[in-house]
């Protein structure tokens, strides 16, 4: 994959392309054109003073979701759990979680967002249950149960199993000792979170059923929780030593795993016309293309985690690093295939500060920078709640502020182990998932308005400064100017279908790039720095014409201000 990644940024040495053609109807895609608002149901907003998000307090905000021009919501997990890593750890996949609501708070939900012509993506998590999913339950009563083979089981008189290495668990150690049967389980997350064994064809009938259960409800799409990791070598191969520094490549993309999605599309996905995006896309180019080529009946677009990998672990991060990757994915999918496009999720500490900068007085500034750039790039774009504001990490002093059961387990390792723990609550500060998943701040009453209990999480205490009815008031707010930005996005197919030419590739501050459609070009210009940047844009500035920027007296320029974003309709 390399070699692709160092020739991109010399590529913006190459002509422009001129005309690009729009593509047939047939590969026009509604979800190719959708704006996806990925929404963290805890911490939207809180109805019944529980101090719990609930669907009653997203339909009560659903006028508000349709104010900023998206199309689709993405849920995170609704259904009926036991919650210990906030609903991806499922006890019943046909029933509500009991803090936000009933089934008919969902069939309400569904119906008053589709009155609005908005679309709902659902998570659908099925690498593993909860372990008290009735599955489950059945599962490990004993050996001869029919659910046994529902999950990874290994006799305890066969020895230790294979090493496996487990993201969320104290030891991370992916078996744990069941003593009822004296058997191991597999679990890749947490204790609690055993996976599901995909082998098993009644296991597969079983998720397909529930998955129609869902599309028959009328939702729209599901995104594939983990799902690159569903699909295990049964044989428990041996893996080399420090494996675990590169799991996506020992997971993911398992024996079958095109078979399973091949067999999901033809029974039930191809059924409905719906948006279809797994949590990661494998680690190689292939991998990627065998989950969404068009031809291929799998899925219809990828979300691939590789740009995470270039803010990891250290301060600051390389903006060429950056460019390379997303202009890699880009060229991935010039030609077929789709991709998702974004800067944050529930996983990943806010955008602002991760990409950014939260700091007075660049702040609003450099959000709305990096809102252009996931506005104006070719592929799906999902905004992450909030990011819409500009909210910030909410970096947390103790460990008693978590909820994630990634950082709690973690910590206690740690503890457990003489580990440097301080460093680690430093670290948290930057990288804690618990930043991205801080309560919405709708105004600036106690708790910005989400609740009026006690909040599950944290609200962040720049709530007054960043909430949404203050930057309503306000027609220069990072509010104002996403719905712009949607509102450009939608009115011109060069955004969605336009070919994407990187300038000035080797520019380490300003990021650059031409889209290009049936001869129309808009340049997007973005100084990803808190000063002064140079953009080296030439000739390409003659006759350029200002279609957005966020700075009050915008216009097309060489130099830009501190976090400064232009978009130019050229000649
Ligand atoms: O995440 C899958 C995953 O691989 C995560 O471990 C990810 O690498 C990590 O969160 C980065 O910090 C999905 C969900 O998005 C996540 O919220 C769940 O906790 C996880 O699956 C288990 O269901
Ligand atoms: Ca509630």
């Amino acid at each position: 994959m390399l070699p692709l990644a160092l020739l991109m940024l010399a590529s913006c040495n190459n002509p422009v392309p001129q005309n690009t053609p729009l593509p047939d109807s047939a590969s026009r895609k509604w979800w190719k054109e959708a704006v996806v608002y990925q929404l963290y149901p805890r911490s939207f907003k809180d109805n019944n003073g529980d101090g719990i998000g609930d669907l009653k307090g997203i339909i009560s905000k659903l006028d508000y979701i349709k104010s900023l021009g998206v199309d689709v919501v993405w849920l995170n997990p609704i259904y009926a759990s036991p919650n210990t890593d906030n609903g991806y750890d499922i006890s019943d996949y046909r029933a509500i979680m009991k803090d936000f609501g009933t089934m008919a708070d969902f069939d309400t939900l569904l119906k008053e967002m589709h009155v609005r012509h908005l679309k709902l993506v659902m998570d659908l998590v099925v690498n593993h249950t909860s372990d008290q999913n009735e599955w489950f339950l059945q599962s490990r009563s004993s050996r001869e149960n029919p659910y046994r083979n529902y999950y990874h089981w290994w006799n305890a008189e066969r020895g230790t199993p294979t090493p496996r290495w487990s993201f969320f668990d104290v030891n991370s150690d992916a078996w744990k000792l069941d003593t009822p049967t004296n058997s191991y389980y597999l679990h890749y997350f947490s204790r609690q979170q055993p996976d599901l064994n995909w082998e098993n064809p009644v296991v597969r009938q079983e998720i397909y059923k529930m998955m129609k259960y869902w599309l028959d409800k009328g939702i729209d799409g599901f995104r594939m929780d983990a799902f690159q990791f569903v699909a295990k070598d049964t044989t428990w191969p041996e893996f080399p030593k420090g494996y675990e520094q590169d799991i996506i490549k020992y997971y993911g993309m398992g024996p079958h795993l095109h078979d399973y999605l091949k067999e999901m599309n033809k029974d039930v996905l191809s059924k409905y016309d719906i948006m279809t995006v797994a949590e990661g896309a494998g680690s190689t180019l292939d991998d990627a293309m065998d989950l969404v080529g068009p031809d291929r009946n799998e899925l219809n677009m990828a979300y691939h985690f590789e740009v995470m990998d270039v803010g990891k672990g250290k301060p600051g991060y390389d903006l060429l690093e950056f460019k390379k990757v997303y202009s890699k994915w880009d060229t991935i999918f010039s030609q077929k295939g789709w991709v998702s496009v974004f800067l944050g999720n529930h996983d990943q500490p806010r955008m602002l500060s991760h990409w950014g900068s939260d700091s007075l007085p660049f702040r609003g500034y450099c959000a709305k920078m990096l809102n252009t750039f996931l506005l104006t790039m070719r592929g799906t774009p999902y905004a992450y709640y909030g990011d819409e504001l500009g909210m910030g990490n909410i970096r947390f002093e103790t460990i008693d502020d978590y909820r994630d059961v990634a950082t709690l387990n973690k910590y206690q390792h740690l503890k457990a182990t003489g580990g440097n723990v301080d460093s680690f609550l430093e670290s948290e500060k930057r990288f804690g998932r618990d930043n991205g998943r801080t309560p919405f701040p709708w105004d600036s009453s106690a708790n910005a308005g989400f609740t009026s209990g006690t909040p599950w999480l944290k609200v962040n205490p720049d709530y007054t400064l960043v909430n949404a009815a203050h930057e309503e008031k306000d027609s220069a707010s990072v509010l104002h100017y996403f719905r712009k930005l949607i509102r450009l996005r939608k009115s011109n197919p060069i955004f969605v279908y336009g070919s994407y030419h990187l300038i000035d590739g080797y520019n380490p501050e300003v990021y650059s790039y031409i889209r290009e459609l049936q001869g129309k070009k808009v340049l997007v210009v973005l100084n990803f720095r808190d000063h002064q940047a140079a953009a080296n844009l030439g000739d390409y500035l003659k006759g350029a014409k200002l279609l957005l920027g966020n700075y009050p007296d915008s216009a097309p320029k060489d130099v830009l201000r501190p976090f400064e974003a232009l978009v130019l309709e050229l000649p």
